[in-house]
């Protein structure tokens, strides 16, 4: 694929996210064709992450503009990347990387360059005419990745008290992804009648990630919620396993180093019980994020407990970055990484950490983030990398399925071609 498509424009401009929040849009224009890209936010960030660049300007969208981000791109990085190849994925985020010249690209704005990164990728595959995935092509054949749906939503994300972030479910008794979309979408369904049932209306709110934001506390109660609606639709719970993302950091309490959940106060190891217990009563497949993201010590010795039958899945702790991800295989803290592409801050930089978590053997695992936009790529870069799970929330709400109806079609579009992750667990 050594052709050329050379980069004529590039802009950017202000456009909402799914909260309402204001984000960068990119756009690359080459000689023959056009890509655009929008960049995601978190609500739950890990504190090592790649610089969001907002204005703090209160005047303006209470402080959270990006119109430092945008001009950023206008004026600093459009100049420079102009006149090169859009096919050089790397060579242009390497010279974006040395432009910024700091760490955690607090310079330029992780926000400003993670725009022209995607919109670059995806003006390279339009100029070729075919699909990103294949663009972006890891040439191990196609994997389509189980999605991991986040029906339940607390923490962060929601307006209840359930202090675990995320209640996901993980169709991997499905024929293709294709299949397993369609049981993660009539699961949900059912739950929506399951918790009407138990709870009345009220309880069928969304929170930040399409996923419902019922009125409970504990932890148990929505995995019960969620195990009777896998059981209403007809499934076994070998066919939808179940995850959850704790996203711990939020419920630690850092000076007395105790963790709030459920009603109790506990400490590290009372947390890895119950965590162990929740596992062996509902077989949780996936745990995300147990321990607040310093913790490797922890990590390690639940994942030493249940990882052998249970994905521990790193996000906070090594915010897609390939140093604190080698920390985490030297200290075998867990056997599994979430990748965010706006945590590190470029494709490339995303595409060796995805590779760094396949030469240890850990699963990996592209996420959305909380904030998203309309923009499909992580659907792509799922495929393409082969990697064995995407996070992408509810089947519901459009920034979400935006992300599972491209899917479809790269499903559809690969005809029978692609294998699905999901044989692997089931
Ligand atoms: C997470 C993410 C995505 P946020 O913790 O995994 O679900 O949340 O984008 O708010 O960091
Ligand atoms: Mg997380």
């Amino acid at each position: 694929m050594k052709q050329a498509a050379k980069i004529i424009d590039v802009s950017a401009r202000e456009v909402l996210d799914s909260r309402g929040n204001p984000t960068v849009e990119a756009e690359v224009l080459t000689d023959s064709s056009i890509g655009r890209a929008s960049v995601p936010s978190g609500a739950s960030k890990g504190k090592l992450e790649a610089l969001e660049l907002r204005d703090g300007d209160r005047r303006r969208f209470h402080g959270k503009g990006v119109t430092k981000a945008v001009s950023n791109v206008n004026k600093i990085i459009g100049p420079k990347v102009r006149g090169l190849n859009s096919l050089d994925q790397s060579k242009i985020d390497r010279m974006m990387i040395r432009l910024d010249g700091t760490p955690n690209k607090n310079r330029l704005g992780a926000n400003a360059i993670l725009a022209v990164s995607m919109a670059t990728a995806w003006a390279a595959a339009n100029a070729l005419h075919v699909s990103l995935y294949r663009l972006l092509e890891d040439s191990r054949g196609y994997t389509l990745p189980v999605p991991m749906m986040n029906v339940i939503n607390g923490g962060e994300h929601a307006g209840n008290e359930l202090a675990i972030q995320e209640f996901l479910i993980e169709p991997v008794g499905a024929d293709s992804c294709t299949d397993a979309i369609r049981m993660g979408s009539e699961v949900y369904q059912s739950l929506k009648e399951v918790l009407i049932s138990k709870y009345g209306r009220g309880a069928i709110n969304v929170g930040d990630e399409g996923g419902f934001a019922p009125p409970l506390k504990k932890t148990r109660d929505a995995l019960d919620a969620i195990r009777h609606s896998i059981r209403q639709s007809g499934y076994s719970e070998n066919d939808v396993r179940m995850g959850m993302d704790a996203a711990s950091s939020t419920f630690y309490d850092n000076k007395a180093r105790a963790y709030t959940l459920d009603g109790m106060r506990m400490d590290a190891n009372e947390l890895e019980d119950f965590y162990a217990s929740v596992k062996d009563e509902y077989d949780l497949l996936t745990l995300e994020d147990p321990f607040e993201e310093g913790s490797f010590r922890s990590f390690a010795s639940i994942t030493k407990r249940i990882g052998k039958t249970t994905s521990i899945i790193g996000d906070d702790i090594y915010v897609t970055s390939v140093p604190l991800i080698r920390k985490g295989i030297r200290e075998k803290a867990t056997n599994a990484v979430l990748l965010k592409l706006n945590q590190i801050g470029t494709v490339t930089e995303t595409k060796a950490a995805i590779q760094e978590c396949a030469r240890a053997g850990w699963e990996a695992v592209v996420s959305h983030r909380s904030g998203e936009t309309g923009d499909p790529f992580i659907a792509h870069l799922a495929t393409a990398y082969g990697v064995s799970f995407i996070k992408a929330g509810a089947p519901a709400r459009g920034e979400r399925v935006a992300k599972y109806n491209e899917l479809l079609r790269i499903d559809g579009e690969l005809a029978g071609r692609g294998k699905f992750a999901g044989r692997r667990f089931s």
